[in-house]
């Protein structure tokens, strides 16, 4: 754990008991703080009370009179669509909004780094699409290197539970735009933007707030180097703000589909290879086809992103070329499940945007495509280029008939549940198919989350393949 400096002796409000809320909680205690805690919901309040933590209604700015500061839980509305009332109490009431992300950087700092030959580095990786991976990959890589690494953040750890890092160690943080737009410090070393598409709108008042959101992270003073994905308008518009010429190093240019040969710093796939430029020359190079673990453009793009990171960090890229190889994917993201008959089953669940889903979908040639769930706004328009790939759509959801109809010139099957649609995938499958989870639509309507839709998806396939 980090124990959370500056606030000893002081109140200090928690408002959601979740992952982050909690370890929130223990990290300000163990820094000598008094946490106050709230969660709308009674059994998170129960299991903070449970812990000892003082539990308390945040309503009303008189909550608030003798409190330093809230930290707020990246799930919970601060803006839009409405801030929830004791955000909005805290600061009617003048007090200092922040979240767990603000309180690690500003804790991070000991006082035993001065005797350490290479004091810890922080990687902040953000972007719609690949932020898990590309932070999994990176953090694999560097232990694969006999590096001290530790992952944490939106990928499912609580950013203070992390131990204190030692000498040379990397801590390599996965951070969502909810994240970024709350936090009151973010200064990693190395900062990753992988890309952007529209996602989570409704929590930034729009795509030009969640733009802004995630560009927190590059900030005036921010990291030393940006590794920044180039495919997008708005990765190029970043590069060229944070960049003080073409030449300029400090931005490390990525592209999953451009050339980048200029006189800077750059990282590109093409036709399944990675290349590295740099002030002009070729500095290293990766066959990205032989790399089991990372397929299709998304991964290479992912790929590009982490090697660059690394790169930034003194790997050389012999390492990193290792390192990429035993690298297995992360659960419901490109995961192979299964190869049987020629047909190859994946998962990919935690595609729950037509982005991801489109990526999936340009990963594998000939493709029984398991999707449908809960919409988000704009529609499926966008899966166009990917839908040449797929053989036949099994759609799912309490909505699958409306996705279906969206389909346009794709055969469709309305199957409803996950498993008819597997069954009948599996039946119609031939060799040299793959049978694919890629929703392109949130998990809600019939699960709890998307890592329950996916291993409900892992467990059909296994029953019937037994
Ligand atoms: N709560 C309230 N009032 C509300 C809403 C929620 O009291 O109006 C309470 C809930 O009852 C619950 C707590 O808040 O007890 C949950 O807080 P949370 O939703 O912020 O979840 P955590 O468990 O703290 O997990 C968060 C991230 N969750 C979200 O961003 C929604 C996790 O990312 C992250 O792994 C974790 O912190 C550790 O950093 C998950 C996620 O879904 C994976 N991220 C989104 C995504 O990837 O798309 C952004």
């Amino acid at each position: 754990m980090i124990p959370v400096s500056g606030f000893a002796g002081q109140r200090v409000a928690i408002l959601g008991l979740g992952r982050s809320g909690l370890s929130a909680a223990r990290a300000l205690r163990a820094g000598g703080a008094t946490p106050v805690c709230w969660d709308d919901n009674p059994d998170a309040r129960a299991r903070a009370e449970d812990e000892g933590f003082e539990v308390m209604p945040m309503t009303r700015a008189e909550h608030f009179a003798d409190i330093a500061t809230l930290i707020v839980s990246p799930g919970i509305p601060h803006l839009y669509p409405k801030p929830n009332s004791a955000v909005a109490a805290a600061l009617e009431a003048g007090i200092p909004v922040d979240n767990d992300i603000g309180l690690f950087f500003r804790s991070l700092g000991q006082n035993g780094w001065h005797q350490m030959d290479q004091p810890p580095k922080v990687v902040a990786v953000t972007g719609s699409n690949g932020k898990s991976t590309t932070s999994a990959l990176i953090h694999h890589v560097l232990q694969e290197a006999g590096k001290e690494a530790q992952l944490a953040g939106n990928i499912g750890r609580g950013v203070l539970d992390i131990d204190p890092p030692g000498d040379g160690g990397v801590v390599v943080l996965e951070l969502s735009s909810y994240q970024t737009e709350l936090a009151r410090a973010l200064t990693p070393d190395v900062a990753v933007f992988t890309n952007l598409s529209p996602d989570h709108l409704d929590r930034h008042g729009g795509l030009g707030g969640y733009f802004a959101a995630k560009r927190r992270l590059f900030a005036e003073g921010g990291p030393d180097r940006a590794v920044i994905g180039m495919d997008e308008d708005e990765g190029r518009f970043l590069a060229g703000q944070l960049s003080e010429g073409p030449g300029d190093d400090r931005v490390i240019r990525i592209s999953a589909e451009t050339k980048l040969t200029g006189p800077g710093w750059s990282v590109f796939a093409r036709k399944g290879f990675l290349s590295e430029y740099r002030k002009g020359r070729q500095a290293g190079s990766i066959d990205l086809r032989k790399i089991k673990g990372l397929p299709g453009r998304h991964n290479h793009q992912n790929a590009c992103a982490a090697y660059a990171a690394c790169r930034a960090l003194g790997l050389a890229p012999r390492v990193i070329e290792a390192g990429f190889h035993s690298f297995e994917g992360l659960p419901h993201r490109s995961q192979l499940v299964a190869e049987q008959g020629g047909v190859t089953y994946v998962n990919d669940s935690k595609a729950t945007n037509v982005d991801a889903a489109l990526m999936a979908l340009l990963a594998f040639p000939r493709i029984r495509w398991i999707c449908g769930g809960l919409e988000k706004e704009g529609g499926v328009a966008e899966l166009k280029p990917g839908l040449q790939h797929v053989v036949k759509a099994y759609v799912i959801g309490r909505e699958a008939a409306a996705f279906a109809v969206q389909l346009d010139g794709v055969e469709t099957e309305i199957c409803t549940t996950m498993e008819a649609a597997v069954a009948r995938a599996m039946a119609e499958a031939e060799a040299g198919e793959t049978v694919l989870l890629a929703p392109a639509a949130a998990s809600f309507d019939q699960y709890d989350n998307f890592e329950q839709r996916g291993e409900d998806f892992i467990a059909e396939v296994l029953t019937r393949l037994q």
